[in-house]
C-alpha cells in the first residue's frame, strides 16, 4: 500500500505535467491574416463585375474536418458543458474540477489494468469524455486506499463502505466522475448542512431514514476499546448508545431521525462524527486541495 505523501506527491507530478500539456494543447490564436493588398480602383471595379467568390463553398472545404477531427471537437464541446454542470453543482473552481478530473482519470488508469498505463491514444480524446464513454470508475478498493492514504480518514470498515455509498449515488460499485466531483465537493467543501446531512447517510446503515438503536450500536462496537476481564464486553457499548440516545433522540421515540442529527450538531459540533469519522481530517483536506491548484 503506498503512502499518503507518496500519493499526494504523484498527483501533484501528475497535475503539473498535465497542466503542461494542456497548456501545449490550448486552442491557438489564428494566425494573422496576411495583408491586404492595395488594389488599384481599376482592379476594384473589375473586381465588382468578377463572379462572386462562393463564401459557402470556399468556408464548407475550409472546415472540412476528419471523423477523428470532428470526434475531438464534440468530445470537447461535450467535456466543456460537463465541466459547466459541475461547476454549478459544487463548491469547485473550472479549474479544480479540470484538476479533479485528471487525478480521477490517473487513478482509474493505474487501477483498471494490471499492465503499465497505455500510451497516449493516436487520437486525443479528453479524459472527462473518455471516462463516459468507457463506462469506468473507482470501485471500492482504489476509494478506501484513497480515503486512508490521502485524506487520513482511518475508520472502519463498516464506515468506508458507507462513504463510498454516499458518494456512489448511482449505486453501482464504482464511483463515475461526476460523482467524484460531486462527492468531493460535500466532503471537502461543504457546508454545515451539507457535512451534517453527509454524516447522516454514512451513520444510517440501511438508509430508512433513522439511525437507529442497532446501528448505533454496530457503529460504535467496534470504536470501544475492550479489556479482557470484562464479563460482557458489549455492555459499555449499549451504555454508550444509551447515552446518545439521551443526548441526540429530540422527540424520544428511540430512534434518531435526520432532525434529530440535526439539532444535535447545531447544540454540539462534535457531535457530527459521533459514530466514527466519516470527514477528512482538515490537514489531508488542505493539503489535496492545494494540488489543485498547482
Ligand atoms: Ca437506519
Ligand atoms: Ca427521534
Amino acid at each position: 500500500m503506498r503512502g499518503g505523501g507518496a500519493l499526494l506527491k504523484s498527483v501533484s507530478l501528475f497535475l503539473s505535467s498535465g497542466r503542461r500539456a494542456s497548456r501545449s494543447a490550448a486552442p491557438q490564436p489564428p494566425p494573422p491574416s496576411p495583408p491586404r493588398k492595395q488594389q488599384s480602383p481599376s482592379k476594384r471595379a473589375s473586381a465588382a463585375h468578377a463572379p462572386a467568390p462562393a463564401p459557402a463553398a470556399n468556408k464548407k472545404m475550409g472546415d472540412e474536418k476528419s471523423p477523428a477531427q470532428q470526434a475531438i471537437l464534440n468530445n470537447t464541446k461535450s467535456s466543456a458543458k460537463i465541466i459547466d454542470s459541475l461547476k454549478k453543482q459544487t463548491h469547485f473552481s473550472r479549474q479544480e474540477i479540470e484538476a479533479l478530473s485528471k487525478v480521477y482519470k490517473k487513478l482509474v488508469e493505474s487501477h483498471s489494468l494490471n499492465g503499465p498505463v497505455p500510451a497516449t491514444p493516436a487520437v486525443h480524446i479528453s479524459s472527462i469524455q473518455a471516462n463516459i464513454v468507457k463506462g469506468e470508475g473507482l470501485d471500492r478498493m482504489v476509494f478506501r486506499e484513497l480515503l486512508h492514504n490521502t485524506f487520513d480518514v482511518v475508520t472502519e470498515e463498516v464506515l468506508m463502505d458507507r462513504i463510498f455509498c454516499a458518494f456512489d449515488r448511482c449505486n453501482v460499485g464504482l464511483i463515475r466522475l461526476e460523482e467524484w466531483v460531486c462527492g468531493l465537493s460535500g466532503f471537502l467543501r461543504g457546508s454545515h448542512e451539507e457535512r451534517t446531512a453527509f454524516a447522516f447517510f454514512v451513520y444510517d446503515l440501511n438508509s430508512d431514514g433513522f439511525i437507529s438503536r442497532e446501528e448505533m450500536f454496530h457503529l460504535l462496537r467496534n470504536s470501544l476499546v475492550k479489556s479482557p476481564q470484562d464479563e460482557d464486553p458489549d455492555e459499555g457499548v449499549r451504555d454508550l448508545v444509551e447515552l446518545a440516545l439521551r443526548k441526540m433522540d429530540y422527540d424520544r421515540d428511540g430512534k434518531i431521525s435526520f432532525q434529530d442529527f440535526k439539532n444535535s450538531v447545531t447544540d454540539e459540533p462534535l457531535l457530527l462524527e459521533a459514530f466514527g469519522q466519516c470527514l477528512p481530517a482538515d490537514t489531508a483536506c488542505q493539503t489535496f486541495l492545494s494540488t489543485l491548484q498547482c
